[in-house]
């Protein structure tokens, strides 16, 4: 149920969407706030084939069906990082981040997918960067998974094989044997909901295996109970000697009532918890949500079958779930409405749209950008950040992915600017007004890089990247200047007197 007090916080959030006189806050960050920039490895390493490295997922799309990347490229150089790895920290330096969010190559440290052989090589590359970050002053954020499969294991079916628990637990103990005496915050996977639901769902993703409403629900039991076991390993044997913090990070859009109708918000709050809460949920609460549980039950039943589509965890696995986060990473670019509409019709095959039974959208009236799905609405990320506080025991929350796309390639990216001012802004209204613990920000990207399915022909880079020259030369954008500027003075304007502390 929602009270009438948030009722009311939620209107009044709703409505300055349509109000233009939002004032920036001029309120310094606190000073142990943490700012910092990510990568991932497929997106910016290169050395594909080198030093024993075997082939990803990524690796083997790219090179057998170029023609599913916009511009038929691929990650076989990137930004050539695996070479220029102290040239990136210089950079980051320069930048004065405090700390680097990077992913871990699974095919470059287990190159057959398993622990009974470990490439030295590989290894030694994550070691030597994480040695050049930390003596410069750069704490390592490390992803372990960040969509880079190796191929081996995509063979075995990947994800959806049951035994990809085990797998994924023991290649998460070999890295937090291998770097945890100086890697002190762990992120298990990255967006898993885009490894299932592109993947399993509506197939925009590797594998390519279209399965709305069931192996995508597959997917992430097993994504989650992976992420589980990870946890609980670190736990038992490393925790104790390592110190550090581990989470996973999971990606939202914040979904707003469409209107102050009932119908709306309750379809807002359907919608956050089939996004979010089927992954957050497990994590944070030690099951799914109970409005999924139920209308998926209901609907397969309907469908006829004898079990739900979404599986069950038995409670040895609730346990184990249940808190295994030691603080909230949220990836968050964009937003949308949600309305109401009639519940669909049982029908098969099945799919998530209709156990959801909400219509969700993006106004046009919202600010575009160069990729569709991406929106400009910086005021709404107050309503996502304070659902997560209000559902998940108010954790602490680094928003471990947030950025904005161009495909100019200019060194004047004014709505980068823009969009991180604005982002920051109401993060830091979010921390003031509303109580919630944001405690990092972290920028997509340093610099432009591998961006998927779009190849190089979108840009999220604080710096440019000469992608035609075989230095893959980087240069900062203006957001680069800004950006260097509020990690410095932890303030959102560039004229220090108009800092409030
Ligand atoms: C992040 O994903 C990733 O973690 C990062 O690797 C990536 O480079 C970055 O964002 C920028 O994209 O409407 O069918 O086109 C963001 C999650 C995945 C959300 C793709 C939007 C669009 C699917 N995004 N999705 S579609």
């Amino acid at each position: 149920m929602i009270s009438i007090f948030k009722f009311f916080v939620l209107v009044a959030i709703f409505n300055k969407s349509l109000a233009d006189d939002y004032l920036l806050n001029k309120k310094r960050f606190p000073a142990d706030f943490m700012f910092g920039v990510a990568t991932s490895a497929y997106q910016i390493e290169g050395a594909w084939n080198e030093d024993g490295k075997s082939m990803s997922t990524w690796d083997n799309l790219t090179q057998t069906d170029p023609e599913t990347i916009l511009d038929g490229s691929n990650g076989n150089i990137a930004c050539d990082s695996y070479h220029k790895y102290k040239e990136d920290v210089a950079m980051l330096k320069e930048l004065g981040v405090d700390h680097y969010r990077f992913s871990l190559s699974w095919s470059r440290i287990l190159p057959n997918g398993f622990p009974d052989q470990i490439n030295q090589p590989g290894a030694n590359y994550y070691k030597n960067l994480i040695r050049e970050l930390r003596a410069n002053g750069i704490e390592p954020m490390v992803t372990i998974f960040h969509w880079d499969l190796p191929l081996a294991l995509q063979e075995l079916n990947g994800v959806l094989n049951e035994s990809f628990i085990d797998w994924y637990a023991d290649y998460a103990a070999v890295c937090f044997e291998l770097f945890g005496d100086d890697v002190k915050l762990w992120t298990t996977f990255n967006e898993p909901k885009q490894t299932c639901t592109g993947g399993y769902g509506y197939a925009y993703f590797i594998p390519y295996i279209h399965s709305e409403g069931l192996l995508e629900y597959q997917c992430a039991h097993n994504v989650l109970r992976a992420h589980a076991k990870a946890y609980r390993i670190y736990d038992e044997r490393f925790r104790a000697s390592q110190g550090g913090k581990v989470s996973i990070v999971l990606d939202a859009y914040s979904y707003l009532p469409a209107s102050d109708s009932a119908a709306d918000i309750t379809a807002a709050e359907t919608r956050m918890q089939f996004d979010l809460g089927w992954y957050a949920n497990p994590i944070f609460n030690g099951d799914y949500p109970e409005i999924m549980k139920s209308r998926i039950a209901n609907r397969s039943k309907g469908e006829g079958r004898d079990v739900s589509r979404l599986p069950e965890f038995t409670d040895e696995e609730k346990i184990a779930l249940n808190g295994s986060a030691d603080f909230f990473g949220l990836n968050v670019y964009t937003a949308a409405l949600v309305a109401a509409m009639d519940d669909p019709p049982i029908s098969n095959p099945p799919s998530k749209y209709q156990d959801m039974g909400v219509n969700d959208y993006q106004p046009s009236d919202w600010e575009t950008t160069s990729l569709d799905w991406l929106k400009v609405a910086p005021w709404t990320i107050r309503h996502l950040l304070n659902w997560i506080n209000d559902h998940y025991h108010q954790p602490d929350i680094i928003v471990t992915e947030n950025g904005v796309c161009d495909n100019t390639g200019t060194f004047q990216d004014t709505q980068r600017v823009s969009y991180i001012q604005r982002y920051l802004s109401n993060i830091r209204d979010t921390m003031e007004q509303d109580g919630v613990n944001v405690i990092g920000y972290i920028v997509w990207s340093i610099m432009d890089n591998f961006e998927w399915a779009q190849g190089y022909t979108q840009r999220f880079g604080l710096h440019h990247v000469d992608f035609d020259s075989p230095n893959r030369t980087r240069t900062p954008k203006q957001s680069a200047q800004y950006y260097k500027n509020v990690c410095e003075t932890k303030c959102l304007v560039d004229d220090d007197f108009e800092c409030i502390d």
